[in-house]
């Protein structure tokens, strides 16, 4: 932090001139005469995000700000403190599985910023996914990320009195109630009236996934565990926009959804949002890739399970962690619940307001309905066979399942 007085000491949203002179005043990464670029690059559905440049030094840097308001709509009125969060939730990730996430420079309170690595070099691994490429290093980088961040901040292996305080550092009411709101309530019974249904699929939808009562029961299972199962400190929002990745480098971003919740959300949706690029694949013809996606699927789940009974042997402190039989009656639990995060977050995609590319990037809609019936299908068994699941390959099995069914 440099300047005392500055015209950055009471909120207001940033505009790229103000940028310019915001990571100026602020920081000590370029010079004063410095002449810089900014451009507000930001996709995603909450904050902003500018990416500044030295015109002469091969320098930059990532501002995110956090508004009042979601970007997505109005609606969602939120409170800035998100920024907090994500800024403490990458520290621990650079704590716990370092090189796996970026550097952060600077935390801002009153402008709600922060300035961050720029890994421009990088690209978006679901925009990356929908030019059907492949990366060699992904499922080997995001189980590790998984695995140390989650086991390392559960009570396993962590203080307990540690861990509460953790538990209360990141409450997160806003996003919570958002991922409550839109993964967990809405997709069953458009409660809020915002959903959008793809207009080809609007009765079939309704009546697969509006009026099951008995899938209604388990995604009820699942809402009020994910309230209550303070387990790890995770992500909360790990689909294929928040990581970043080159042939060589995986970089996991934006924990603006951290608190402590069930481990398996994260699996969960990264397994997910692996199968929407599937989907993709599978309507462009582009065997090869689609292939890569379900090794990718199978490799995730196998490594995640040796990663953390590894982990836990190595890092376990509570005096009955070693108790014969625990740690993988533990890792079943954690994958039930990534079976059924898997589930919600298939269904929440296709019938919900927040959408990806994946599926609404199909242009043909005959094949749209298939992806979006096979996503819904698989999605079904995910959440009512979750408890069954304990092998990749069981994964992989219910999409092709889904895949194969009369629709
Ligand atoms: C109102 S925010 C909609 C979605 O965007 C975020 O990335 C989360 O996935 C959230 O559910
Ligand atoms: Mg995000």
């Amino acid at each position: 932090m440099k300047a005392s007085v500055t015209r950055f000491d009471d909120y207001f949203l940033l505009q790229p001139d103000d940028v310019i002179d915001y990571v100026k005043v602020k920081t000590d990464l370029f010079e004063q005469d410095e002449q810089l670029t900014c451009d507000e690059i930001g996709d995603g559905n909450l904050n902003y995000v500018f990416h500044v440049k030295s015109v002469e030094h091969p320098r930059s840097v990532i501002v995110k700000q956090a508004g009042h308001t979601a970007r997505i709509s109005d609606e969602f009125k939120l409170s800035t403190e998100r920024i907090k969060i994500e800024s403490e939730a990458l520290g621990m990730g650079g704590k716990y599985a370092p090189g796996l996430v970026p550097k952060m420079f600077l935390y801002d309170d009153k402008m709600n910023c922060c300035i961050m690595e720029d890994l421009s070099d990088h690209t978006i691994l679901r925009e990356a996914l929908l030019k059907h490429e492949t990366f060699p290093r992904f499922a080997d980088d995001i189980t590790t990320y998984m695995v140390n961040t989650l086991l390392q901040t559960s009570d396993v292996v962590m203080n307990h009195k540690e861990k509460k305080e953790l538990v209360k550092r990141y409450i997160n009411p806003e996003l919570c109630e958002i991922s409550e709101d839109l993964v967990f309530t809405e997709p069953f019974n458009d409660y809020n009236r915002r959903n959008e249904l793809f207009k080809p699929n609007e009765a079939w939808i309704k009546e697969e996934i509006y009026n099951d009562p008995t899938l209604h029961l388990e995604v009820a299972k699942l809402k009020f565990a994910f309230m209550t199962n303070a387990q790890a400190l995770i992500h909360g929002d790990l689909h294929t926009g928040s990581v970043f990745v080159t042939k060589e480098s995986t970089k996991v971003i934006d924990p603006e959804f951290a608190f402590y919740g069930p481990m398996g959300y994260d699996v969960g949706n990264v397994i997910a949002n692996l199968i929407f690029a599937w989907a993709n694949g599978k309507t462009a013809g582009e065997d090869d890739f689609v292939e890569w996606v379900e090794q990718t699927i199978v490799e995730v789940i196998e490594l995640f399970k040796e990663k953390f009974l590894a982990n836990w042997k190595q890092h376990a402190t509570d005096p009955l962690a070693e108790t014969e039989g625990f740690k993988e009656w533990y890792l079943r639990d954690v994958l039930a619940d990534t079976a059924g995060i898997t589930g919600m977050e298939l269904a929440r995609r296709i019938v919900g307001l927040a959408k990806v590319k994946d599926i609404t990037s199909i242009t043909d809609e005959e094949k749209r309905v298939w992806a979006e019936r096979t996503c819904l299908l698989a999605a079904k068994s995910f959440i009512m066979k979750r408890t069954e699941l304990g092998k990749g390959e069981d994964f992989l099995a219910i999409l092709q399942k889904a895949a194969g069914s009369e629709q």
